[in-house]
């Protein structure tokens, strides 16, 4: 049988925010945040040129471009982190990230500077995370899209979610084109 557009799209399922966290939510989530690099390593491995550039959805990113955008939104999100703990309810910007994926370093710049990047960036976020104290959990930015205000405990748990769910869209694909 063939996959739902939804399971395609969502393998992983869509992102269900927990209502609260404890000690083993938290380290499990930055567990996560430290070694999804290695499960985007996994993902891209043996891959040539022609495979890189096969949407994952009809419609949707290639794998380039899938790669590319969790660098851009794991940067802005590294950067929302340190807003967040370092000023009062910070605002923070949102972005486009169809026409940021769109850009020329995307289409430029080979996947594996992005993974390259990813091994770099997640390692400082999940140094900071490991870090943190009890108070700095709590402490938010505010999102305006959604007019929300956005705890570090809960965009660690979204973020972590982020990483998996685009990973498993590219292994997902490898699995359906049996590469
Ligand atoms: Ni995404």
């Amino acid at each position: 049988m063939e996959d739902s557009l939804e399971k395609i799209k969502y393998p992983i399922g869509r992102f269900k925010p927990a209502d609260e966290y404890n000690p083993d939510d938290l380290a499990s989530w930055t567990g996560g945040i430290r070694t999804v690099p290695l499960l985007f390593d996994y993902c891209i491995e043996n891959l040539d040129e022609e495979q890189l550039n096969t949407p994952y959805r009809p419609g949707g990113w290639n794998i380039i471009q899938v790669v590319h955008h969790v660098a851009d939104s794991h940067m802005n999100a590294y950067i929302r982190l340190k807003l967040a703990l370092t000023e009062e309810q910070p605002r923070v910007s949102p972005y486009d990230e169809n026409r940021w994926a769109e850009l020329p370093d995307v289409g430029l710049v080979p996947l594996n500077v992005s993974i390259t990047l990813l091994h770099a960036l997640h390692r400082r976020w999940s140094v900071l995370l490991d870090n943190l104290t009890e108070e700095d959990w709590k402490r938010t930015y505010y999102h305006p899209a959604n007019d929300e205000y956005i705890p570090v405990w809960q965009m660690t748990n979204q973020y972590n979610w982020h990483g998996t769910h685009h990973a498993e869209q590219i292994l997902a694909l490898r699995k359906r084109m049996e590469w």
